[in-house]
Order: C-alpha cells, then sequence, then structure tokens
C-alpha cells in the first residue's frame, strides 16, 4: 500500500463508572485514534488503529502528548520514507519503525492502521489472517479498587449476574486480604485473579503469600516493570502463579521471563509489545514453552476490542481474559457495541480488525484532529 494520509484524533470518552487501580482513578479514556487512508491496488482504503496509552505516564511511560508527538515528529515520517522505496505491508512496520527506540504503543496503535487497511482491502477478517478457528472467546471483567468492601461485592455481584466468567480483582497495599477474602465469602469457588500494577516490592512477600490460601488463578505484576529477576523470586516464595502484565515489553521480555521462572502465566497486550504481530509471536514463544497466556485489555474501544477479541481466539490463549463487552465501560462505544451472551465474545468476522467505526460518535468524543500528513 501508500499511504496518503493519517489523522490522529484525539477522544474523550467518559466511563460508566470510575475506575480505580494501584496507580490512578480513571473517570474518562483519553484515547487516540488513527485513521489511515492508503491506496491498495489502485483502491482508496481507510483503516483505523487504537493506542491504549493512558493520558499519564503511571501504567507505562508512554502517555497520550507523547504519542502524538513521536508519531507526528519520528514514526509517521519514517513510514513515508520507507514508503518510497517499496510498498508498505503491515508486517514490514515494526522493522521500519524498530531504529526508533521505544515508544511501542505509538508504533503499535500505527501498525494496526495499517494492519486493519491491509486487511479491509483483501476482505479478509483479522481472525482469517491469524488463523483462527473458534468463534467466540470467553469473557472476563476487572475489578477496579473501591471505597468499602460492600461496593466491591455489589459490583462483583452484578458482573457475575451479566454471565462474566472470570472476575480480576486490582489490589495494592491495604486492599488485598480483606477484598479477596470477602469476595471468596460471598461468592465461592469463582474463577478469581488479582492485579497489583507493580504496587508492592519484594519486601511485601509475606503479606502476598497470605493471598495463596484463596486458591486465585494468578497474582498479575506484583512488582515493578523492571523487576524481572525478583519477580522470579517471589514466584518461588508463592504458590500463586506468577503472571506478568507491565514486564512484558517485547518477545524477547517475555522469553526472558520464561527462562528465569519470573513468569507462569503472561498477560498479553498487543499496545503493550508493540503491536499485533508482537503479540502473536509471544503467544508462540510462551504456547512452545508451556505457558498459558490470556488478553489483557486497555480500556479499548470496539476497535481495540474486536481486534483482542480475535487474538484470544488462538489456541495457547487458555485463560479467560480481560476482553469484556463495550458497556463495561463506555455507554457508547465508537462501533456498534461489543456484546456479551452467556458470558462470551464473538470472534469477529467482518473486514478488516473491527467493525465499521461510527463517524457521527468519533465526532462527538473528538476534542483535537492533527492531519499528520
Ligand atoms: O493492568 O490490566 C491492567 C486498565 C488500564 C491499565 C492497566 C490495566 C487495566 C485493566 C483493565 O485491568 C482491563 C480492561 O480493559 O478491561
Ligand atoms: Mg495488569
Amino acid at each position: 500500500m501508500q499511504i496518503n494520509a493519517v489523522h490522529l484524533h484525539t477522544l474523550r470518552m467518559p466511563l460508566v463508572a470510575p475506575f480505580t487501580t494501584s496507580f490512578s482513578t480513571q473517570t474518562e479514556r483519553t484515547v487516540i485514534l488513527v485513521e489511515l487512508t492508503a491506496d491498495v491496488d489502485g483502491q482508496e482504503v481507510t483503516g483505523w488503529g487504537e493506542c491504549v496509552a493512558l493520558n499519564e505516564p503511571l501504567y507505562s511511560s508512554e502517555y497520550v502528548a507523547e504519542v502524538l508527538d513521536v508519531s507526528c515528529r519520528f514514526l509517521l515520517p519514517q513510514l513515508l520514507t520507507f514508503q518510497q522505496q517499496r510498498p508498505l505491508t503491515a508486517e514490514m512496520v515494526a522493522t521500519c519503525l524498530a531504529p526508533i527506540v521505544g515508544h511501542r504503543m505509538a508504533k503499535a496503535a500505527l501498525e494496526m492502521a495499517v494492519l486493519d487497511t491491509q486487511l479491509r482491502a483483501a476482505g479478509a477478517s483479522f481472525a482469517d489472517y491469524l488463523g483462527v478457528s473458534r468463534d467466540r472467546i470467553p469473557s472476563g471483567v476487572s475489578v477496579g479498587i473501591h471505597d468499602t468492601i460492600p461496593e466491591l461485592v455489589t459490583a462483583v455481584e452484578d458482573y457475575l449476574a451479566d454471565g462474566y466468567r472470570r472476575i480480576k480483582l486490582k489490589i495494592r497495599p491495604g486492599w488485598d486480604i480483606a477484598p479477596v477474602r470477602a469476595i471468596r465469602e460471598a461468592f465461592g469457588d469463582i474463577p478469581l485473579q488479582v492485579d497489583a500494577n507493580a504496587a508492592y516490592t519484594l519486601v511485601d512477600a509475606p503479606q502476598l503469600r497470605r493471598l495463596d490460601e484463596f486458591g486465585l488463578l494468578l497474582i498479575e505484576q506484583p512488582l515493578a516493570e523492571d523487576d524481572l529477576r525478583q519477580h522470579a523470586q517471589l514466584a518461588r516464595l508463592m504458590t500463586t502463579p506468577m503472571c506478568l502484565d507491565e514486564s512484558i515489553v517485547s518477545a524477547e521480555a517475555a522469553a526472558d521471563a520464561i527462562a528465569l521462572g519470573a513468569a507462569a502465566v503472561i498477560n498479553i497486550k498487543p499496545g503493550r509489545v508493540g503491536g499485533y504481530l508482537e503479540a502473536r509471536r509471544i503467544h508462540d514463544i510462551a504456547r512452545a514453552s508451556g505457558v498459558a497466556v490470556w488478553c489483557g485489555g486497555m480500556l479499548e474501544t470496539g476497535i481495540g476490542r474486536a481486534a483482542n477479541a480475535a487474538l484470544a481466539g488462538l489456541p495457547g490463549f487458555t485463560l479467560t481474559g480481560d476482553v469484556s463487552a463495550s458497556n463495561r465501560f463506555y455507554e457508547e462505544d465508537i462501533t456498534p457495541p461489543i456484546v456479551m451472551m452467556d458470558g462470551y465474545i464473538e470472534v469477529p468476522t467482518v473486514a478488516g480488525l473491527c467493525a465499521e467505526p461510527i463517524r457521527s460518535r468519533i465526532e462527538k468524543f473528538t476534542i483535537e484532529t492533527i492531519a499528520a500528513c
């Protein structure tokens, strides 16, 4: 393909309820959409990408304003120079952008837009592209930190009534044993796991070990992003399986974590690792190593959520992920809503990564558009 134009839209979307993690409380999602128009074999095609970076560098070093800056200043010029030599394909994007260090979320969004364009032009779904044969995936939900235990219990009760097949509780020092015990007491042996978003240190090992008695599926990212060796040490002290999120920024990081014994399970988030193609490689490495994976979420709109639902159809995704319905976070999504039925979400069959975005909704939530090239 030959890219003709790229628009970077910044949207501000209200959340249905505040979402609190160990690092912040979000009441809205600022999301960057990449709208890419290209010439593919004489046909003009538009594709979409969604960037998972948050507004502040609290989950990872990337953030919205920085993604816009690096995309306009370095990433897009690099792609435009590249396509003067030969036609661009999604499979070439990561290699083309590799000289620019880091900025994986920004790169992922651009690769996603190129891939969506390529698939739409070919009339192929993302599931076709990946070779996914499952037609639906089980749906789990990530439940934020609440002000009180009774409020948490009510929230979990509502999600279970909706049909969610696995509950993930956000934890942090001061909100760990008591909420987990309360959920076990209220709902018994449901599939349950916790996510600390790097809020602990190895010094907290005795406290974290107290989680072992609750039969959790896993504990996600208790320690800092860089603490691979310490995660391996903690994993040896606990019976709860160790799962990494923030630490797994690439296929290399995944291979290192597995080799060190730092990850019995990996949360795969395409944006965090530089794109869906790298996410697939991590799936392949983990599967070959006997390490289970599941698909994480970053409060995606229907664009990223649909792509995640297809990725999660790969055979190594043996654990239920955070791919929930649109209405988990948004009253109005910017695509036809992703719905959950009987605890499952359908693997999309439309051409491209997602259903056609709804222009009027995008316009409604847009606070800024940059004509990047
Ligand atoms: O750690 O998985 C995480 C949301 C923002 C940043 C990090 C995380 C999360 C979630 C929400 O847990 C997952 C979702 O989108 O449903
Ligand atoms: Mg996480």
